[in-house]
């Protein structure tokens, strides 16, 4: 009966209260229902049918998560990792194109030195091999000039929300908070910046979210709120706000005073240090996206260098067979065509 036994077993017992007994049929193994899949797979990874699901999503759940992908072979992770637990098939809904990760698996600091050209490189080896929606990590949005440009990119190739952070000059990651020189761009700049975005995009799908970075930047709670309001009336389709504090209480305080004011305007979270809070809280509270922004890359490189170092250390590889993915399992994950 498998993972939805506990579901089975709940209309069984509904039925039963009413007389009503459960009819089944056999999985039908026709190859014309597989052809049948194959499309729907196909149509679900088209740019226009891609790019509106992460809406359509949001409107059904309340609460979208994403996990992280900076290559094909993190893309098919997100796309097909699940777990069975409670009579729920639990699977991530979207992506999360992080210029952090890109970047770091380019060897290269996260200083927007890759460029957009690589950086749209990176969403097509994605887009090739996946159907999930895409949520791309846009950095500063740069230039204007250069931002309109993005979004008509982005949004042809069927990502569905570019996220922007409200910051100017040379960006260095969030994560390093104050320890470095960043600069914060002005709410009339960056309103101006998010404006000409949405004047630019062609279909209504496509999201632009504003990122705060008043609170990585110790700038307080008041101007983290007076930028959100004030970027959503310039027309973002989402809020951002960000904190490295290990404590959540900040993100708290803020998804509680925003929503005092605004009931729709969906939030967007990436709880790297803030991490012990459930998704359902989140819910809860009022976060609509949560964002799992570099858990691969965290693990995968550590496990990548423990296996280079056991080579070197054993001049063979027979002691990293039992560290290493099987053959059989990398096949299955790939699909032939
Ligand atoms: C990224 O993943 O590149 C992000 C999130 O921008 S953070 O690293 O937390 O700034
Ligand atoms: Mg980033």
């Amino acid at each position: 009966m498998g993972f939805q036994k506990p579901i089975r077993e709940e209309v069984v017992s509904v039925l039963a209260s009413y007389g009503g007994q459960l009819v089944e049929y056999p999985y039908a193994s026709d190859e014309k229902y597989k052809a049948l899949e194959e499309r729907a797979r196909m149509e679900l990874s088209l740019p226009d049918i891609r790019r509106a699901r992460l809406k359509k999503v949001l409107c059904m759940k309340g609460l979208v998560t994403a996990l992280e992908a900076h290559s094909g072979i993190t893309g098919l992770i997100a796309e097909k990792t699940v777990v069975y637990q409670d009579g729920q098939a639990r699977q991530f809904d979207a992506m999360w194109l992080s210029s952090l990760c890109d970047s770091t698996a380019k060897g290269k600091p996260d200083i927007e030195l890759v460029d957009m050209t690589s950086r749209f490189r990176t969403i097509d080896d994605i887009m090739e091999v996946t159907t999930k929606p895409i949520i791309f990590d846009g950095d500063t949005g740069g230039l204007t000039e250069h931002f309109v440009y993005t979004v008509r990119s982005l949004e042809r190739m069927g990502v569905s929300m570019v996220i922007i952070e409200d910051k100017t000059g040379l960006k260095k990651n969030s994560l390093f908070g104050t320890e470095v020189q960043q600069t914060q761009d002005s709410i009339e700049n960056f309103s101006a910046k998010i404006a000409a975005g949405k004047k630019a995009q062609k279909t209504k799908d496509f999201m632009i979210c504003a990122r705060i970075e008043s609170l990585i930047l110790e700038r307080g709670m008041e101007d983290a709120l007076k930028r959100a309001f004030a970027f959503v009336k310039a027309g973002a389709d989402a809020v951002m706000i960000h904190s490295r504090k290990k404590d959540p209480g900040e993100i708290k305080e803020f998804i509680a005073k925003f929503r005092e004011q605004d009931k729709t305007t969906p939030i967007v979270l990436v709880p790297t240090s803030f991490n012990t809070v459930y998704e359902e809280e989140w819910k809860g509270l009022g976060a609509n996206i949560i964002i799992y922004a570099n858990q691969l890359t965290r693990t995968g490189f550590p496990a990548m260098q423990d296996a280079a170092k056991t080579i070197l250390r054993t001049h063979r590889a027979k002691e990293c067979d039992d560290k290493c993915m099987s053959i059989k399992d990398i096949i299955t994950l790939i699909p032939e065509e």
